[in-house]
């Protein structure tokens, strides 16, 4: 964890910061997930959407999970998003205990994430987790403003910009191809 990663890990909006409650909470597995999940957080604070972070683990503290996904919707989260590497049953377990929307990242340890991801997006008939690609933190945080943008004018404008800049960057991506000067590049 780099010294940069570590003056902002796991923080919650700072007492006072004006942000406004958190609506989204992110949860992982393990602080060595973290540099993955920045990418979630970087997103959220572009869009300018409050979040908490938080470490749980499935495995090592059960009741602090169930404790959490037992109250998270009463503190007004509407979206969780849940990383875990390996034998990830964060997300699933969350989602167990939550009506709110779970979105499960599967994070890169053993296996290439395979592991991972096979554990979030196997989930039983009536306990959905919405699984993004191995390591895809700012898709999952991506989803979660989508979500809160469909009750939300002011996420939904900033989402729409957001995309405009996607479609912007692919369109200078296509002026700088067309510059390439080959002796039989015909465009
Ligand atoms: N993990 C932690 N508790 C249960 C699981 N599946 C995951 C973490 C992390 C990996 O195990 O999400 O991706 C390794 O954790 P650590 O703390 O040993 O680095």
């Amino acid at each position: 964890m780099d010294n940069n990663t570590q003056s902002r890990q796991l923080s919650s909006p700072r007492e006072g910061s004006g942000v406004g409650s958190p609506l989204v909470c992110i949860i992982m597995g393990s602080t060595s997930d973290l540099p993955v999940m920045e990418k979630a957080c970087q997103l959220l604070d572009q869009l300018q959407v409050p979040f908490e972070v938080k470490a749980l683990s499935a495995h090592r503290t059960p009741e602090a999970v169930e404790q959490f996904a037992r109250g998270a919707k009463e503190r007004g989260l509407k979206v969780i998003i849940a990383a875990a590497g390996m034998a990830a049953a964060l997300p699933g377990v969350i989602a167990a205990s939550t009506t709110l929307p779970v979105i499960g990242v599967p994070i890169k340890g053993m296996l290439d994430g395979l592991d991972a991801m096979l554990s979030i997006i196997q989930m039983p008939p009536g306990i959905p987790v919405a699984t993004v690609g191995v390591n895809a933190a700012q898709n999952a945080a991506l989803l979660a403003v989508e979500m809160l943008a469909l009750s939300d004018d002011a996420i939904a404008a900033r989402l729409q910009d957001y995309k405009a800049t996607l479609k912007q960057k692919i369109e200078k991506a296509n002026e700088e191809l067309a510059a390439l000067k080959f002796q039989y590049k015909t465009n």
